[in-house]
Parts: C-alpha cells; structure tokens; sequence
C-alpha cells in the first residue's frame, strides 16, 4: 500500500493517526491519500472522475475550472429512511430519528466496511466547519474512497494542511467515515458512479460524535461535514456545550442609513433560502444593501457581550438547481460562473449547463442528467429536479465583508417559515421568547398527499425535523434554557411567502419583495416598528410596511394577514398531534402556550383582520 499527500506524519495527533490506521486495516484500500486541499490535488479528483466516465469538463470560455458529474440514477438525494441515529438509549434519539442499537449497528457496518475501499484509494480530508481557528468553528476529518466528496469538501469546507495545524497533537476531531460502497475485488469492473443503493446507512453516534456513511455518494449522504456534521452531531455538541446549531441562513442588512442587522433564518428544505440569503433588494429599496453569511447552517455561540454570535461553518454553496435564474436569483448564478461542480444537470451543445427555468425557453437540444439527447418535447425533465451547484461562497456577489470574521456576527432576529397556502399570516412577531420557540416548532410545510388528494400538513419544526441529532422535545428545551440565559434575546418572527387567494394563486409576490417585511423586522428589533396585537402575534399594519416601487392593495394585505377563528382553532388543536409523540419529555411551557393560543383564538372574532383596525 503506497500513500500520497500531505504525509501522515504532518501531524503528530495521536487520536486521529490511531484512527486513520485502524480505518485503513478495515476498509484495506490500495493506496491512502492525506488531502491538502491544493488545486492541483482538486483537478486531480475532476481528471479521476472523468477517467471513471462520471464527469465532463466544461466549457472553459463559458465555465472555467467547471466540471458536470452526473450520478448513478438511483442515488440522486439525501436518503432519510437510511438515516440513523444511534444513541445508547432509544428514547434520547426521539420518535422522529431513525434509531438502531448502537452495537448492533457497528456490527452491521463493520461487516459492510471490511474490505470495502479494495482496489481504491482512501482520501483522508482534514476539514474545518467554520473560518479556521474561530472559537465557533470545529473540525472533522472525514476518510472517503470518492473523489467526487474530496473535490466538493474542497469547496464546501477549509480543507487541508492548514487544519491539522489547528488541530495540532491534541486537537479534538469528529471522525467521518464514508464508502462508496463498491469494492474492486475479484476483478470487478469500476463503473462510472459507484454506490450501493441497497446497503446504505447514513449512521450517527451522538454519544462518540462519529458519523459512518456506506453506499451512496450524493450531497448530504457522503458530503459528511453538512448534514451530518454540521447539524446531527453539532446539535448534539451544542445541546451539551449551550449553543445552538440550526438549518439556519444567514444575512445582514444595511439600511440606508448604513446601519446593519443580521438575522438568521429557517426554512424547510426546498422553501427558497439560497434565494432569501442572497435576496435582490426590490424597487424603491435602491438604498438598502441584503449580505449574505451562509445560506443553508448557522453555528450561534452566546458571546460575552450576552448577545448571540453566529458563523456559517461552511465555505460553498450545495444549491437547488432547477429554478434557478437571473430573475430568481442572480447572485446563485453569478456564485456558479466559474469553478463549480455541477451535479445531474443538462449539458448544452457548447459544453455549458442547463435545468428547468434557467432561462425561458430550453435550448434546442441537451444532453440530460442520464447522458441521452434531449430535445424541448422529450416530454421529460433535463435535469434531475434535486440537481445541485457546487459554488465558493466567495464568489457570490452579495458575500458579507465579515462572512469569514472568527467572532462571527451578531444576531438579532430569528426567523421562521413554513409554506403554507391557508389562514398563516405574511408576518408576525412572537410575544417573547417562549412563544416564539413555541411556534417555530409547531411550523410545518403542505405537501399534498395524492393519496386522499388533499393538503397535508408536515410539522417541520425549527426546519430541524430530518437533521436534529437527539430528541427534538429535549431540542425544545434547549432553545427555551437558550433564549433564558440571554439579558436580551433576539427577536422571534414567523413569516410565510406562500398564502394562496381563493384563485389558487399565490398572493404574495415573493423574492426580493420579501426585504418589505424584513425592513419592517428590523425595524422591530431596533425599536422603532409599529405592530398591533392579534390572537398569534405582534402584526404590521398596512401602513407599517414600506410600500414604495410596489402597487399593492391595501384590501389584498388584509387578506393576506387574516386569520380564522375556525381554522385557526383546529391548527392549534392539531399541535398537539406533534406533541402527544414527545409524551413526558415535552417542555411543560408548550403545554401553556398552546392553550394561551386557543384562549387567544376563542376570544377572537371569527375572522380577524387588520382591516378592523385602520
Ligand atoms: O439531497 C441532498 O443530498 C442535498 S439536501 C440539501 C442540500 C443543501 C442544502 N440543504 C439541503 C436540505 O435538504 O436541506
Ligand atoms: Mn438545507
């Protein structure tokens, strides 16, 4: 066995040499390879994965330093039902995780990983989640067989030499072990894009803080500092150590007074937060600037100062393809316009990419994400509608001046949204805390079940649902011993891009729009913002919007801030369907805002509205 890279012996780190050593006698690759994160090793990996057939560079005048990597058809996204947390008891993993005794399971993963890197080379990356040596930042080491994980980790974390220097001869470690899955033994022939779609395991052991991966090599299954890392086992972390790791965006915005705020935000996954985190101010706000910190986790440690501080642990953007534009946002793009992996997307016939609403009319012929001619009437998709970019986040053009400042930036408001098409409000502000913790995790997302053909409601609380690593209610209690131990604790606000009209169409036009209601948060948070109390929260009149460069009628605002009486009763009613599930380990203080809800409501009248009180 030969080895490559940054010798082992740059570090003296006992822990993760003893590690690596006992990885290497179980997965028993030909060669290992310590990654010190250079651009040679980086176009190495695109010169391996095209070899392989799995990748196509392109275009160099069009897209420099880029590369297309099309996936095997069967490991296209994150595999939930594979995803496990295996805490020493059932009940501390929770009833919304996955959960296998952890002995049990290493056996299963020992056997799956005995020999499974034979014929390949093992990437040993040393990666930094967080701008290396910041006081909020940790480090993992993941061991992969991929190339394709080593040259993504590149752009998605600091990765390399510069974090075994950090690390140094004590430094603790997460340890991320990942395989493909697809050992080379008996002469098998390597195929374009190994995995092992009836094997995987995507296995989380809170109480040692390791991660194992087998079988697939797609985005969050493999990519092991982002879900895996940077929430299941840093949420586990912050619950022990008192801070908080979210599925959080994080922005600044700099009024045109150049006063700047920073908030942190929630959303379900696929509810638009690359496109909330690098938001285009719309007409009438040309004096106002939107900095984007991260766009998909925040790391928020309490400062001194008792104030929250927050970083982005990442370096990239894993962004949604398809739907991306210059109309929806212009600074994805612009973040992709060189050195980008892209993942399941089209090519065109000039060697550059292409999805769904990239531009308003398809070009005339692709090749699609599966490598077969596509043509405007193939009657199919281009690309896979979970297609990826890969982009630095320094190159996105609305990138904060501080994004990499090791303090991090403090954070004054947090914001939650849900997408729903009924009787949720555009915006409203918790009354404290409590309340505010309360309904973030009763948020929740419709998805339509085709089964009975209606709107079914998936409570996804804090946006957390598929990415806490414990159970969510002791994840409750955390953020409200969290918001206590703060003087003065940030702002917690509820909002909703997507009610719909008795026309089926949205109301609310969205995007860069969405900075009315930010402007009126931030106002808010400083003070300075009006609201009037409703049964759910502290609301903006028409009038406390700024409504400059839209047309938007006042009777429309009112509809869009209504809320029933009915309706409203029976979602409250229907938290406890969410709650019921915790049984004992539910903080008590749920129990009493929700019936301050319903009493709220009861008392209401059956429609409430803001057209009442202009
Ligand atoms: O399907 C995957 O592996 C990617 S999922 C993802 C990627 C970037 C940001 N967020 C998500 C998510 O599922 O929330
Ligand atoms: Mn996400």
């Amino acid at each position: 066995m030969t080895s490559t890279g940054i010798p082992g012996g740059t570090t003296t780190n006992a822990r993760l040499l003893a590690w690596v050593n006992d990885m290497v006698t179980l997965c028993k690759p030909d060669q290992v390879h310590w990654c010190d994160g250079s651009d040679s090793e980086y176009d190495a990996m695109g010169r391996l994965m095209i070899e392989a057939g799995a990748a196509f560079k392109l275009n160099e005048e069009k897209r420099p330093n880029s590369y297309l990597v099309r996936s095997d058809p069967r490991d296209v996204a994150r595999v939930e039902g594979r995803t496990f947390i295996c805490s020493v008891n059932k009940n501390d993993a929770g009833p919304t995780n996955n959960w296998a005794e952890p002995g049990e399971m290493k056996a299963k993963l020992h056997g799956l990983f005995d020999g499974c890197m034979q014929g390949r080379t093992m990437y040993v990356i040393p990666f930094s989640m967080g701008p290396l040596g910041s006081h909020i930042a940790h480090i993992g080491i993941e061991i992969t067989d991929s190339p394709y994980v080593v040259a993504n980790m590149r752009l998605m974390t600091r990765m390399g030499q510069p974090v075994l220097d950090v690390l140094g001869p004590n430094g603790d470690f997460v340890p991320c072990l990942h395989s493909v899955g697809y050992p080379l033994t008996g002469g098998k022939e390597d195929v374009p894009w190994p995995c092992d779609p009836e094997n995987t395991y995507i296995v989380h052991f809170p109480e040692e803080r390791s991660i194992w991966s087998y079988g697939s090599g797609y985005g969050g299954n493999a990519l092991l500092g982002k879900k895996c890392f940077a929430l299941r086992i840093a949420s586990v972390m912050a619950r022990d150590e008192g801070w908080l790791a979210e599925h959080m965006l994080i922005l600044g915005v700099e009024n045109p007074q150049g006063e700047k705020t920073y908030v942190a935000a929630a959303f379900p996954s696929a509810c638009g937060k690359t496109n909330f985190a690098m938001m285009v101010p719309p007409k009438g706000f040309e004096d106002w600037k939107v900095y984007t910190v991260g766009d998909d986790i925040a790391w928020i440690k309490p400062g001194e100062d008792g104030r929250l501080y927050a970083i982005n642990p990442e370096a990239g953007f894993f962004g949604v393809a398809p739907g991306t534009s210059e109309r929806t946002n212009p600074n994805a793009l612009a973040s992709c316009r060189a050195n980008s992996i892209f993942t399941n997307v089209a090519m065109t016939d000039d060697g550059d990419i292409w999805w769904e609403g990239l531009t308003k009319e398809p070009p005339d012929h692709l090749i699609d994400w599966k490598g077969e001619d596509w043509t405007p009437d193939s009657g199919r998709l281009s690309s896979h509608p979970n297609s990826r970019f890969t982009a630095p986040a320094a190159q996105c053009p609305t990138i904060d001046p501080n994004w990499e400042d090791p303090a991090g930036v403090p954070i004054e408001a947090f914001l939650f949204g849900g997408r729903m098409s009924n009787n949720m409000p555009l915006v409203f502000q918790a009354f404290n805390w409590s309340h505010g913790v309360y309904s973030a995790a009763t948020m929740g997302s419709e998805a339509t079940a085709a089964a009975v053909g209606q709107a079914a409601m998936r409570r996804d609380p804090m946006a957390m649902l598929p990415f806490c690593g414990y159970n969510m209610a002791d994840y409750f209690t955390h953020w409200l011993n969290v918001g206590r131990k703060l003087p003065n604790p940030p702002r917690i606000f509820r909002v909703n891009w997507f009610r719909k009209g008795e026309d089926g169409k949205f109301i609310w036009p969205g995007f860069g729009e969405n900075m009315r209601v930010l402007a009126w948060i931030i106002d808010r948070v400083h003070g300075r913002g009006y609201a009037i109390e409703s049964p759910i929260g502290w609301m903006p009149r028409y009038d406390d919007l700024k409504w400059q460069g839209l047309n938007f009628p006042r009777e429309t605002f009112h509809d869009l801030m209504a809320i029933e009486r009915g309706p409203g009763g029976e979602e409250a009613h229907a938290h406890e369907e969410l709650f019921d599930r915790f049984f004992d380990r539910l903080p008590k203080e749920f129990i009493f805002e929700r019936e301050l809800l319903r009493s709220r409501l009861w008392r209401s009248p059956p429609k409430w509205g803001l057209a009442r009180e202009a």
